[in-house]
């Protein structure tokens, strides 16, 4: 009886053993392979050198400061940067979430994507005697079991000749250097009351100003609210546009003519489209949802009907720069959530493919605008 029991115990510790090395085994990614995420001053450099390389191009500019003295900045991508030209324009914004990683690689990627193929002749990248067969849209075009494996350089100068882009790459860079969501500006209490600090942080993708007061004339629902409380990881602020860095953003909306505007965050694999904060669908929504499931046939997620959203239980998100971009300023606008399991991923594969799906949908968001009236 006692061996047999010995035997159970043996057996079970083996299998124990084999499965344990086996999951050790199969997770493929070590230190050293890690993605490497840029950090603010490496994407400051990187951005003002591709400024120098390609001055007809791209401009980079400071929008505004951060409660640590870090500049914001703002890279144009259009021919004659320096000019406001009759051309449709394009938002694209990254890391109001400063954990979210994956969100300004994919604009940094993008942005170098689109300077380095500017001039470059129509080429054949898969050589198989045809030219450009294959463009960015997550389709095999040419069906030969490929995606994407010949994108189109005429397409991106077409792109850069007819659309102004503006790309907020770090809209929150002390976040991203302190890896939080919130920015590090100190707080004094829920609606700024007290003089001593309380804590540190707005969630700027709550502090924009459209129906900010929603929940003022719902209180019911500010009781559960946490949003309004500032030691909140979704504190809103003491009042709509109280950061700086949605101040910054701001400036650029009310001084440019856009049209189209992507917000990327991680995570969920989805996309949103306003409003946020409550059922009631928003005006023409049809065109969210036109623009949106074309997205989803390059990114492969899913968009999420916003009026849909459940608000008993999640309660509405006003404060969203999607609420905001829409209606104050009627920009179609989108949120995008990357990937499907974590703020930001270690493994390079995940993110590259992110980055590569992404130029996909940035260059289709660009082209959409032409067809906007
Ligand atoms: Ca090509
Ligand atoms: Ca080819
Ligand atoms: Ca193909
Ligand atoms: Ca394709
Ligand atoms: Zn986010």
């Amino acid at each position: 009886m006692k061996k047999a029991l010995f035997n159970i115990v043996f057996v079970a510790i083996t299998i124990f053993i084999l499965i344990s090395s086996s999951i050790n085994a199969y997770n493929p990614i070590c230190e050293s392979e890690k993605y490497q995420y840029y950090n603010y001053e490496q994407m400051t450099s990187l951005l003002h050198n591709l400024s120098a390389d390609y001055p007809e191009i791209i401009n980079v500019t400071s929008i505004g400061k951060t409660y640590q003295g870090r500049d914001i900045w703002m890279v144009k991508i259009s021919d004659n940067p320096e000019e406001n030209e009759d051309e449709k324009g394009v938002l694209l914004m990254s890391a109001h979430h400063g954990n979210e990683k994956p969100s300004y690689e994919v604009l940094i990627h993008y942005i170098k994507y689109l300077v380095e193929n500017y001039e470059k002749n129509n080429t054949d990248d898969d050589g198989d005697c045809q030219i450009n067969e294959d463009i960015i849209d997550g389709i095999d075009n040419d069906e030969d079991g490929l995606i994407d494996e010949d994108p189109s350089e005429d397409r991106v100068r077409n792109i850069i000749n007819n659309t102004q882009i503006f790309l907020i790459p770090m809209v929150n860079p002390d976040g991203v250097e302190a890896n939080t969501r919130k920015n590090c500006a100190p707080n004094h209490g829920w609606y700024d009351k007290r003089k001593k600090t309380t804590s540190y942080g707005v969630d700027l993708n709550r502090n924009y100003g459209y129906d900010w007061d929603y929940y003022k004339i719902r209180p019911f629902l500010c009781r559960f609210f946490i949003n309004v409380r500032d030691r909140s990881f979704t504190y809103r602020g003491p009042y709509p546009f109280s950061e700086n860095e949605t101040q910054a953003v701001k400036q650029v909306v009310e001084n440019n003519n856009i049209s189209i505007s992507l917000s990327y965050h991680t995570y969920g694999a989805v996309i949103f489209y306003p409003w946020f904060h409550t059922s009631t669908p928003a005006p023409y929504y049809e065109k969210f949802i036109s623009i949106g499931e074309n997205i989803t046939k390059i990114n492969k997620y899913r968009l999420y009907k916003s009026s849909n959203i459940p608000i008993i239980k999640n309660l509405g998100t006003p404060g969203t720069s999607e609420n905001w971009l829409y209606g104050e300023h009627g920009i179609l606008s989108f949120t995008v959530e990357l990937g499907n399991k974590t703020y930001a991923p270690s493994n390079p594969n995940i993110v590259t493919d992110m980055c590569i799906k992404h130029v996909g949908v940035n260059n289709y968001v660009c082209e959409r605008t032409w067809l906007l009236d």
